[in-house]
Order: structure tokens, then sequence, then C-alpha cells
């Protein structure tokens, strides 16, 4: 029984929608210039019929649009595709040819003038096509047909700089005066976890830093062109724009993650003070008393901090299995459930591995998940290795593509073809992957040592609170990240001060700091992190999926499972299956509050995860008695 009360104090601040985004005036200078001219296009008829309802003219203008949009948008997915898994002169120039094509239509000036009417008159229409107008309007600021040069520009840099970090060598000084090496990233992450030489520690994470010099200039031209975008449709910056997805604006949304990492700020720093000294001892040196060195941390970002627990090692179970495992396993999670297999498609078309030597292709290192043209052809880009990372990764990347074919039916118009919101995308995947690591699942599919099912829970909570979308998470998601970009695209940060900004609000919010001062010119840290270059200002929705996978696997363990949710078992149960496909089959055609509310009783609340932690915050005061807490 779900005895929460549907509001509760707990709740974060309360969501108002943002401010219409329309710039009358600038809307109106441009049309009296002259520059809203309708040629022959999508929309040229759809306000034609001066007898039609306001409704009937909107789902005429819907329909043409979508029509000429989606088989662009297939394009152009199917050419960056190709740009990301085998990166080429030939592939960026395609990509660059689709992203105009596209951008051409569905962003001309007579769409932005119909949209605009139209949802100017949104009380004579339902919902669900205000919604596809509102969708509509964020992507035509992306790339506004009123400023061609910009569009032109900004699609070139934006594969430019896709291509520049994909095909980056990273090089690894071997320090013995050897040749160097040139490791791939999950190497470097494999050296991050493991060796405990402090000297070879710096040397291999000043290498995963190499690549942010390369991406500094490109991410300053960036910067400008999607500025110069957003603001031509009135918003304040290009953060601002994509914030408003959320119906929010960027004070609300940096007040949400205030207010998450307020809420779990206590056990972070107990978390922070206890891994200073488990770090220390196993370097065998003093901890220090504040802030923890970058290239001490078991991450390129120290975003989460794996393999600091003994007697936990989820890595264990994994050594010696094909590759094939972890995909295939993560997938029977999601059929256990009552999801379908996944499409024959999905395993021939997806890049799931490593570049196998000989090849000398250069694919992006990092995890994603496509839906290539908005109904059953879906893939995933990973560079799987057998370990619990890529374990999770897998789990993280099927609920995207869960999520792609749950809502990929004909009552949701292709507009709305996304998650309720983008945390709820970012959440699903990582909710099914917080299941999969819970101990009864582990030890029934064989996943779990002895020693690790011997161990006292609150060591497994202690690995789960470091590891992950979760409580060493959210200082760097909400914090760090959040921040970083919304001052960069508001203009706060200098050119010439990108590390400062950078290591300022790393040092504050996660207390980490660099082992050296960290040159401007020939370092970007902040463009070492791939979602700053090519997915930019939404690094929150995995703070905010973080809270919404902790507030559902609340409510499914309370309400449907009836299991302490530190140790219960999804496997099989078809209730929690269907659960889960009642709110993700609707896609975004609902409002994401709403659905919220409606899914687990309560609005967006981090108490669901501070309480899964509770336990380990007693713990871990008795474990820092006496020792200094904070940096
Ligand atoms: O980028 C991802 C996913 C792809 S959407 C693998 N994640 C963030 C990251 O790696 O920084 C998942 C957790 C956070
Ligand atoms: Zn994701």
């Amino acid at each position: 029984m779900d005895d929460r009360p549907a509001s509760t104090s707990s709740e974060l601040s309360p969501l108002t929608p943002a401010a219409p985004f329309v710039d009358r005036r600038r809307f109106l200078q441009a049309a009296a210039a002259g520059v809203l001219v309708a040629g022959p296009s999508i929309a040229a008829n759809s306000l034609a019929q001066a007898t039609d309802s306001t409704q009937a003219q909107a789902e005429k203008f819907l329909k043409g649009y979508v029509e000429t949009w989606l088989p662009l948008e297939k394009a152009l997915n199917e050419a960056q595709w190709k740009a990301v898994t085998d990166v080429s002169a030939e592939h960026t120039c395609d990509q660059v040819a689709r992203a105009l094509e596209l951008n051409r239509v569905v962003a001309a000036p007579d769409v932005i003038t119909q949209v605009q009417l139209l949802l100017q008159q949104r009380e004579k229409l339902d919902d669900l096509t205000v919604r596809q107008l509102e969708k509509i309007r964020l992507r035509v600021a992306e790339a506004p047909g009123t400023l061609p040069e910009v569009v032109k520009a900004r699609a070139e840099a934006e594969a430019q700089q896709s291509a520049t970090q994909d095909s980056f060598t990273y090089t690894l000084d071997s320090g013995s005066g050897q040749a160097p090496t040139h490791p791939s990233a999950n190497d470097l992450d494999a050296m991050l976890l493991s060796q405990i030489d402090l000297t070879s520690r710096r040397r291999v994470w000043e290498s995963t830093k190499a690549i942010g010099g390369p991406l500094r200039d490109g991410l300053l031209r960036l910067r400008d062109l999607r500025n110069q975008s957003a603001r031509a449709l009135g918003f304040s910056d290009y953060f601002a724009l994509q914030v408003a997805d959320y119906g929010m604006t960027t004070e609300q949304m940096l007040a949400l993650c205030d207010s998450a990492i307020a809420e779990t700020k206590p056990l972070y720093e107990q978390l922070h003070a206890w891994a200073r000294r488990t770090l220390a001892t196993r370097y065998q040196t003093d901890a220090p008393s504040g802030k923890i060195p970058a290239h001490w941390l078991p991450n390129r970002w120290g975003q989460n901090w794996p393999g600091l627990v003994q007697g936990v090692d989820m890595d264990a179970p994994f050594r010696g299995k094909p590759r094939a495992y972890i995909t295939e396993q993560a997938e029977r999670f999601y059929v256990s459930l009552g999801f379908p297999p996944l499409p024959k498609s999905f395993y021939e078309r997806s890049d799931l591995y490593p570049v196998d030597p000989p090849s000398t292709r250069k694919k992006n290192s990092h995890a994603s998940a496509w839906h290539i043209d908005l109904k059953n052809d879906v893939r995933s880009l990973m560079s799987i290795v057998p370990d619990s990372r890529w374990f999770t990764t897998a789990h993280h990347e099927l609920g995207h593509i869960y999520y792609y074919i749950s809502y990929s039916r004909p009552e949701v118009p292709y507009l709305l073809r996304a998650g309720a919101n983008r945390a709820f995308h970012e959440g699903i995947g990582d909710l099914i992957g917080l299941a999969a690591g819970q101990r009864p699942y582990l030890k029934q599919v064989g996943l779990l040592t002895p020693e690790a099912e011997a161990a006292d829970p609150v060591k497994f909570l202690l690995d789960t609170a470091l590891d992950g979308a979760s409580i060493v998470f959210l200082p760097f998601a909400a914090g760090t990240m959040t921040r970083f970009e919304a001052d960069f695209y508001a203009g706060k940060i200098e050119d010439g001060q990108l590390n400062v900004a950078w290591w300022k609000l790393v040092g504050s919010y996660q207390g980490i700091e660099p082992p050296a001062e960290r040159l401007e010119q020939s370092l970007c840290d902040a463009a070492t992190k791939t979602h700053i270059n090519d997915d930019p200002a939404q690094y929150y929705d995995y703070a905010l999926g973080t809270l919404v996978k902790f507030q559902i696997h609340d409510h499914i363990c309370r309400t449907i499972l009836h299991q302490d949710p530190r140790a219960c078992n999804y496997f099989g149960n078809a209730q929690v299956g269907e659960f889960l496909r009642e709110f993700l089959s609707v896609g975004a055609t609902r409002d994401w509050n709403t659905l919220l509310r409606e899914t687990t009783g309560s609005g967006l609340s981090a108490q669901p995860m501070a309480a899964y932690f509770e336990p380990l915050t007693a713990w871990l005061r008795t474990q820092n008695d006496g020792h200094p807490i904070g940096w």
C-alpha cells in the first residue's frame, strides 16, 4: 500500500510553467523586414483555409510537418550513426548535408510563423496538439531558418567537434623511457580502477585529459552558435532552451538541482571522508584533510567511485564470460518483466563492442541508444567488455531501447515519441540497473561471489552509494556539470577561465582538486566529458533521472513486491512489467509532473533516495568518528 500522502513537504520545489518563449518584438521585426517569407513548404497550405477551425488548421499543419520531417529525421539519424561508428571525412560531410537538409525544412521561416500563430491560440487547441506544437517550437530554436548562416556554421561545427572527439587517440607515456602506448578509453578506465602507484596514476589521469585541449576552441565556437540560435527565438541562452523542454526556467532547474544536492550532502560528506582515508591506505600515504586529488579516484571525473569496498568485488563473476552475455542477460531481465525480445535488427545493426584489431576504425567510445526511424529501428552503440560497469550500462541503454519500443505505437504521435521528460528516459534503464544489482537477483543468476553474498548488507549499500548513478554522482551531475553549463551559456565564464571555472565547481561540489594547476590554453577539462560537446546543456537529466529511479524503485518495492528496497527481486514479475509499461507507453503525451504523481503518488523528491541509504549514514558516522568531515 502506498501510504504516503499525495504531496509531501520533502518534494522538491514546486514548478510553475516557464514564461512563454516567443519574443513577439523580435518576431514582428523579422516579419516586417520580410525575413519570414513563406516559400513552398510543409506549412504552405495549412493555414490557408480560413473556414477551418483552429484545431483543424493545426492538425493539417502537423500532418504536413510530420510527413516531411520524419524521412529527413531518419536520414539524419542514419548519417549520424555512420559518423559516430566509423569516423571519416566522408561520414562527417554526409552528416552535415543531412542536418542542413532537415533544418531547411523543419525550421523554415514559415514554420516558425505558423507555429507561433497557432500557439497564440492554444486555448482553442487540444492538449495533444499543443504538446506537438511545443516540440516543434523547441526544435525550431535549434536551427532557426531566419539565421541560415548560423545554422550552417553550427551544423558544421557540431559535426567537426564530434569527429575530433570520436577520432582522438589517447597517448600514455610509459614513464620508463620506453615508447608511449595508445590505450583505449576502456584501458585507461581499467588502469584508474586498479593501479596503486600514485605516479603512474597521475600519468594515466593526465593522459585522459589530453582530449580536452583539441576540443577547446570548437566548444567556444559552439557556445556562441548554440546561443545565437536559441536567442533568435527569444530564449535567454542555449541552456534556457534545453531546460524549457521540462516547462521550467533555468532558475527553477538550478534550484531543483541545488535542493537535491543539499538533501544528500550530509551523506556525501561522510562518503568523502571515508573514501579519502580508504584511498590513502590503498596508496600507502597520508589521507588529505580536505579535497581528494582527482588522480586518486577510480573515475576520470570522480563522478562515481567504484571498487573501494573490500569483499564486494562485483567484477569477479564477469571475468571469463563472453562479452555477448552482458547485453543478452540485460535483455533477459526486461523480457522476464513481459517486454518483447529485442528485434533481430537490434543485434544486426548495433555496434556493441570495442573495435578489434587489425581494424583501425574509429568509433565513439561512450554508450548511447538510438531510435533511428521513431518506429522499430532501434540500436545501441557501446564498447562492452565483460565487467560490472558495462553490465549496468547495458541495462541503462536497454532502458532507452525499451522506452522507444513501448511508445512506438499508433496512439502516440511521432513528435511525442520521447520520454515524459528526458530525465524519465535516463532513469528507466538505471532503475532496471539498480534492480539487476540487488543481491537476491544476482544470486539467482550466478553473479554473486560467495564472499559478496556473505558481506555485511551495509557494505553493499556503501558500494551502491559510491558507484553508478547515486549519492556520489549527484554533486557531479546536479552540481559541477549543470552549473558549469548554465554559467557557460549565460556568458558568466570568460574564455580564458574555463579550467578555473570548472575546478572551482569540482572543488566546491565534489571536494576534489587537480594534482597541479591546469593550464588554460592547452587544456580544457570540461570538454573531456563527452556530454559537454555532443549532448550540451542536458546533464541535469541524469541527476533528475537518479531521483526518478529511486522514487519509482521505492514505489515498486513497497506497493508491488512488498520487499525491502535494498534486497529485492523484480526478475520475472509481470506486475512490475505492467506497471512500467503503463507509463512508458504514453511517451511525452502527458505532463511529466502529473504522470510522476499518478505513478508514484508523489511529486519529484530526493526523499526515497535518502531513505534508501539511511542505514549507511549511521554506519559511516561511526566509521568516521574522530576524523575530519568536509573539505
Ligand atoms: O551517458 C550516460 C549513458 C548514456 S545516455 C551511458 N550516462 C552518464 C555518463 O556516463 O556520464 C549514464 C550515467 C551518467
Ligand atoms: Zn542514457
